[in-house]
């Protein structure tokens, strides 16, 4: 198999996926994300779930591409329970929605996990991490804490990593999703911008000003080559709850939709100065409307480096789907722009949830023989991950199963085998 290219420095980009984890449901949390909001109360499907993720990896692997992943956390959370008071049987009202925030999966959207800044961009030479703090939705409020204690762990040689802790409340961060990289390959210097939104809207901005600008400040970032633009209101409005529903980039390139940020071409300009070589494949509103890239999830996809040189972009199934994207798509292919290849995969799971491909994700930059290599994925793990979910995922949850103890035993259980599995039972 060929494997991805390897800059001088032996660096690479490793992309670490959450697992999904045994409890996965449809509880309608995410204000703003019309995803969540319209599968509210949906049976789940767990088992399938994680299957989807676990695929998505493994195909990935096979393109000669370097995986990780990182472990469910422990649900239900009887700390956030008890810290809210909540009765584990409340069955109506708050307290059951403050109940279903307690037993939430939300922590396989490693995009949100933490914000990584490469090596070749900090001051100190070091791989830095900052744990997002998702201070805005109660159920991701709670991941932060167990997220970094699997990030110690993973990047623990301090002499290429430095995990600090969440930017502290009320200046809510959402981490990677919100967060691009510009480079002329991987592993040389990058220009990162950070994209953030201002509040006042019909939904909530979930990423503050100054947590992204705290964020370049404690990683060290060169202030000529950190970039913060605004995202555009009407985007958040209209569901775009993460800059990543409409945007991503990959080395040299920006894929965009025409109505992603405040002011689009002062937020091309900015970059542009920062990273002269930038290319932007935007896709205008005439060809995809807003409301149809949010429900397709066209942005919210992996935008990768094959080791051929070529650009793919792993796009949900659902892209296929839509007449409007597909035709552009097909458009995009048959011209001479920098992606070569569009590839659909199946994680409708997730999906129903707000998440895509690219929510399922965080990037690093890193030599993984630097990396905790019980996080990385070959395909021996991912054989004993498989046998792990098939046969301890629980295969549906219904909302009325949510609270109940024999469920909460099933999931405490089935994380707790592939703890072992992956001997990594400290996490416990
Ligand atoms: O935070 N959905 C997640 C989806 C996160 C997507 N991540 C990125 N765009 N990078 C969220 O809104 C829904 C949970 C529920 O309703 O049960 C949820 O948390």
């Amino acid at each position: 198999m060929e494997r991805a290219p390897v800059s001088a420095t032996g660096l690479v980009e490793i992309n670490f996926d959450g697992i999904v984890g045994p409890s996965h449901n449809y509880a309608g949390l995410s204000l703003g994300n019309i995803a969540s909001a319209s599968h509210k109360g949906d049976p789940s499907y767990p088992r399938a779930a994680a299957l989807q993720g676990l695929a998505k990896m493994r195909a990935n692997m096979a393109r000669g591409l370097a995986q990780g992943y990182l472990l469910p956390l422990p649900r239900p959370n009887s700390k956030t329970l008890r810290r809210l008071a909540v009765d584990p049987a409340a069955d109506h009202g708050t307290e059951r929605a403050l109940l279903a925030a307690a037993w939430s999966a939300s922590s396989m959207w490693t995009a949100n996990a933490a914000t990584v800044s490469p090596a070749p961009d900090t001051v100190d030479g070091k791989c830095h991490f900052t744990p997002a703090n998702l201070v805005t939705m109660v159920h991701r409020a709670q991941e932060w804490k167990d997220t970094k204690a699997q990030l110690d762990i993973a990047f623990a040689d301090t002499t290429h990593f430095a995990v600090h802790d969440a930017i502290p409340p009320s200046f809510g961060d959402e981490g990677a999703a919100n967060h691009m990289r510009f480079c002329e390959g991987h592993g040389s210097p990058g220009v990162e911008v950070f994209v953030f939104g201002r509040p006042g809207g019909r939904f909530p901005a979930r990423q503050h000003e100054q947590a992204s600008r705290a964020v370049a400040r404690l990683h060290g970032l060169d202030p000529a080559r950190a970039v913060f633009i605004e995202q555009n209101p009407a985007a958040i409005e209209a569901g775009a709850f993460h800059n990543d529903v409409v945007a991503v980039a990959n080395e040299r390139v920006l894929f965009a939709h025409e109505e992603a940020f405040a002011d689009q071409q002062g937020a091309y300009e900015a970059i542009r100065t920062a990273f002269p070589a930038l290319e932007v494949v935007e896709v205008p509103s005439s060809a995809v409307s807003l409301a149809e890239a949010i429900k397709t999830y066209l942005f919210n996809a992996q935008l990768l480096s094959l080791p051929d040189g070529c650009m793919a972009l792993v796009v949900p199934e659902e892209c296929r789907e839509s007449a409007s994207v597909w035709a552009w798509v097909e458009g995009m292919l048959a011209g001479n722009g920098p992606i070569r290849h569009v590839l659909p995969v199946d994680v409708r799971q997730s999906m129903a949830n707000g998440g895509g491909p690219a929510c399922l994700r965080l990037r690093v930059v890193a030599d993984p023989a630097t990396v905790d290599p019980r996080f990385l994925l070959s395909e021996k793990r991912a054989e004993e991950i498989e046998r792990v979910i098939a046969s301890t995922w629980p295969e549906q949850i219904d909302p009325s199963d949510i609270g109940t103890a024999s469920l909460a035993e099933a999931v405490r259980s089935a994380r707790g085998r592939l703890l072992d599995a992956l001997d990594l039972s400290q996490l416990g």
